[in-house]
């Protein structure tokens, strides 16, 4: 895929830089993304219709054990180019910040600095309840028991109907804000508010480029539209910059 030059000469003079990352950008570490279809036992749920208070307040064992095994195949997978090619982004930018929808916890695994983690981490379990206890994850029960208040454990994410943390949402705003130009990585721009993001930088005078396998509601309103693999477009952007 050639980078456009125009892109290219206008990175060279940007100072702040802010990226949003979703599911994509992991599907080449082989993760499924969120909207893929799930496989085996898990078929016939849908990723929206489990990633919810309702569903573990319904069924906490069927979610925990959900998690469980989208954990262990984050744990069993690593990191792949395109996320190692925004480790090598952010030490060429002076003002450069990672917002991620993505719970694998990926970007900081392959030495990103700045990263906002609007969904929160799957490596992570916090009180149900909300007693303030927060754990890594353990394997104990399914689903386990806060050690101070014995209510259920749930993983440490963001789910559909929660806010998000205000700090995390406020700072990711204010990135979006002051960038000069904005990525959008790997998502099919569909949950809100992580999916206005591109919108506030794109008012506020960012170039707003998208790389995805396939276009998304937000391709008509970006500068730059690069449709492929982003373990593929990053190194390749990358490399053309650093020239
Ligand atoms: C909130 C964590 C309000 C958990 C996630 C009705 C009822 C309730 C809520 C709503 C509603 N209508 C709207 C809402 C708001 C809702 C929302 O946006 N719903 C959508 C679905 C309509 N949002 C919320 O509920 C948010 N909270 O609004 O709170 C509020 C306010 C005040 C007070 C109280 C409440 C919370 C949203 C967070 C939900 N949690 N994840 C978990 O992971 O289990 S979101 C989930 O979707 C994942 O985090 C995922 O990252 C995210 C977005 O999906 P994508 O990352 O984009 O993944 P997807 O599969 O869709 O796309 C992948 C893309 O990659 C594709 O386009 C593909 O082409 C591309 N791709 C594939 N391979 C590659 C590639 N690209 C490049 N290279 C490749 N190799
Ligand atoms: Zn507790």
């Amino acid at each position: 895929m050639k980078i456009p030059i125009e892109l290219i000469n206008y990175l060279k003079k940007t100072t702040h830089i802010a990226v949003l990352t979703g599911a994509g950008i992991s599907a080449e570490s082989g993760l499924k993304t969120f909207r893929d279809a799930q496989d085996g036992h898990w078929a016939k749920y849908r990723p929206e219709d489990l990633a919810t208070p309702e569903a573990f307040t319904r069924d906490p064992k069927l979610v925990w054990d959900w998690y469980a095994m989208r954990r262990n195949k984050v744990t069993e997978a690593t990191p792949n180019a395109g996320h190692f090619a925004l480790v090598e982004l952010e030490s060429l930018i002076p003002n450069f910040t990672l917002i991620t929808q993505n719970v694998d916890g990926y970007h900081r695994q392959a030495g990103s600095k700045n990263v906002l983690e609007l969904h929160g981490n799957i490596q992570k379990v916090k009180c149900y309840d909300g007693c303030g206890v927060v754990e890594s994850w353990n394997t104990g029960d399914t689903p386990p028991h806060c050690p101070k208040c014995n209510a259920y454990l749930r993983p440490d994410v963001v789910w559909f109907g929660e806010s998000l943390p205000l700090d995390t949402i406020t700072a990711a705003h204010k990135a979006a804000l002051e960038a000069q130009a904005f990525f959008s990585i790997g998502t099919s721009g569909l949950v809100e508010p992580a999916a206005s993001l591109a919108h506030t930088a794109r008012q506020n005078g960012a170039i707003v480029i998208e790389i995805n396998l396939d276009p998304t509601p937000l391709t008509p309103h970006v500068d730059f539209a690069l449709h492929g693999k982003s373990g593929e477009i990053l190194p390749q952007l990358v490399k053309e910059l650093i020239k």
